[in-house]
Parts: structure tokens; sequence; C-alpha cells
């Protein structure tokens, strides 16, 4: 099934009410991945738009995906951390509950610290977003654009041949807790960067305070009041979740549990890739994800497996997660940004 609706009209409103600096409405493509390009306000459309956020891993998982299909698309740069919210603005939530993943699931209710969309609901205010003008679709996932991407690019991201290997890493990746280990410290050893620890401390409650200003600005009969106060139960959840210590070891050990399996698959292998001598969407969400990973200081995981030290290595130095994650520019500093960006 495929929902119309005027994505152009729902796509502008969302870009000049939550993209506030008319610099960060960019167009980006595999051959001109950096944001430079200012983008043509009075041109038409391209026909894919992203809304997304330099450092929300779902966010670099999405461009390395649109990097690797080749495509070209207007790049929406939404600021998501607080005080500032953009992605709390009525305009964008109105985008992303004209997708399809909004009219099928029901809205986010709790807290697993994954950023998967299974378990938890369909959240509608995060980022990433992706509109396709051509065929008036609002695409709400990570998983779900870079699966898009794929089919536009006419397979070049997850080959039909290796398909179900391939997605069987993807979705081991997609349940990872990357939001539990972002936003809650390890509880025998906080190693984010310091701009991490000090903008997490109580980042829930901020969030809390600005779903809940944002609320309370809706016209009383709009029909987005429901999708605040699951948001509203999703981050009470959260914040609830990462202040308990067990909670986050808990988090810990099942990334544990992956990186221990991706070094067995590895060495099983022995191949460049994942899947074998081809990268596909399963590197690009390993190579996102370790990246994340090494950022936060957890790379000691796998400090003394050497296929996925090695494989890292190479994930790092692939242009697609180079433009997509690393070297997107206005990530907060970290000794992993100093020694792989470029
Ligand atoms: N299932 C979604 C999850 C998206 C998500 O959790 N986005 C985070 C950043 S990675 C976000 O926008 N958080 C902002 C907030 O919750 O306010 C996906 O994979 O795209």
């Amino acid at each position: 099934m495929t929902l119309q609706f005027d994505t152009h009209d729902l796509a502008k409103k969302a870009r000049l009410a939550a993209v506030g600096d008319p610099g960060r409405r960019t167009v980006v493509s595999a051959d001109h991945p950096r944001p430079d390009t200012p983008r043509d306000e009075n041109a038409a459309d391209p026909r894919l738009e992203l809304f997304h956020f330099v450092m929300s891993i779902c966010s670099q998982k999405s461009r390395a995906a649109l990097f690797e299909a080749g495509l070209e698309y207007g790049s929406n740069e939404v600021v998501i951390m607080p005080p500032v919210n953009e992605n709390y603005i009525e305009q964008y939530v109105a985008l992303r509950m004209a997708s399809q993943a909004a009219a099928e699931q029901p809205l986010v209710g709790g807290y697993t610290g994954a950023t998967g969309v299974h378990g938890e609901g369909f959240d509608p205010m995060v980022v990433p977003t992706l509109v396709d003008h051509e065929t008036g679709q609002v695409i709400t996932d990570s998983r779900d654009i870079a699966l898009y991407a794929n089919t536009l690019s006419g397979d070049r991201l997850v080959p039909e041949t290796i398909h179900d290997a391939v997605m069987k890493q993807v979705d081991i990746v997609d349940g990872l807790p990357h939001a539990g280990l972002f936003y809650g410290a390890n509880p025998d050893g906080d190693h984010r960067p310091p701009p991490i620890q000090a903008g997490m401390n109580g980042a829930h409650l901020k969030k809390i305070e600005q779903v809940e200003r944002r609320k309370a600005e809706l016209p009383v009969d709009s029909p987005l009041h429901a999708a605040y106060a699951h948001k509203l139960k999703k981050e009470r959840a959260g914040k609830a979740f990462i202040a308990d210590p067990d909670n986050m070891r808990a988090l810990i050990e099942q990334t544990k549990t992956a990186i221990n399996a991706l070094e067995v698959d590895l060495t099983a292998t022995r191949t460049s890739w994942v899947t074998g001598d081809t990268f596909t969407l399963a590197d690009t969400f390993w190579g996102v994800s370790l990246f994340r990973l090494l950022y936060l200081g957890y790379d000691w995981i796998w400090a003394e497996l050497p296929g996925v030290s090695a494989y890292a290595d190479r994930c790092f130095a692939r242009p697609s997660i180079l433009a997509g994650a690393i070297s997107w520019p206005g990530h907060p500093p970290g000794a992993a940004i100093e020694r792989y960006a470029v």
C-alpha cells in the first residue's frame, strides 16, 4: 500500500519550520558528499529529501547507505539536541505522521535502549526521515531508508544472491542498544568523550521538558497530541531505564555478545567484508555502528579480537562511512574523530 500525501507541501513546511538555519538546507550526492551546496528553495524539489542530524547514528547509517546507492538528496539538518529539539516541531512531526509506518504501527510507548523499531513502536519525533516526492512516500526508519535506497539503486547494497546473509547482519546491528549506550553511562567506567558526558547528563529530562513545551503550544484540536503523549512515555521510560546500573550492564553485555559473534563470522568467512568480498549494507551498518562504539570508548570490547579490529579499520576507511558518519561536518570532538576524520 502506498499512502499518497502532498509530500511537497508537508516537506516544505517541515523544512522551513524545523531546519532553522537555511545553511543547513543543502544538496548532497555521492559525487559531492559535503553539505556545502546551498539548496535553491525556488527550484523544483529534488526527488529525495532527508531530514537528519550530524551525530544521530540512524542518520549516519542512512547517509552512508544513500552514498553507497549513489543517490542525490536534499539534505535537511535538524538539530535534535536539547534544548533546541527541532525534531519536536509540529510540522516535522506532521511529516513523520504521514508515513506508512505511522499508519501501520502503534505509537511508541516504552524504551529498550535500541534504535531499531522492533519492540518500541513508532516514534513520531526522531530523525532520520526520507521523503520521495516521486512516489509520495515518507520513510521513517534508517533500516527502511537504507532498503529504499537499495531498491532505487538496483540492489547495489543488498545483492539478491546474498540477501539473507546481509539482512541477518543488518538486523543484528539494528538491535544493538545504541541509544542506551549514548545516553547512559557505563557504571563501571564511563569513557564517553567529555562533551557527550556533559551533554547527556539529564538529557532525558531536558527532552521531556521540550516535548511538554511543544505539546502545550499545539492547537487544542491538533491531531498530534497523541504523538507527543507517546513520546513523553518513551522519554520517561528511558530516563528510568538508564538510571539503573544493571540495565546499563545488560546493554554492554548484549553489545559484547554481538561483537564476539561478529568475530566468529569474520573468522569463518576470511573475506574483507562480513558476508564475502563485496561491501554491502551489512558492512555499512556495522561500519557506522563500530565507529559509534569506538567514539563512545567501547572499543575495548574488540581490542583482543583481530578479525573485528582489522575489519573496523577497513570500514572506517570506506568513503561512504567517512562521508556519511565520520567526516560529516559538525561532529563533536573526540579521539576517534581526530584519528579517522578527513
Ligand atoms: N528506528 C529509528 C530510530 C531513530 C532514532 O532513534 N533517532 C534518534 C537519533 S539516532 C533521535 O532522533 N533521537 C532524538 C529524540 O529522541 O529526541 C531509525 O532507525 O531510524
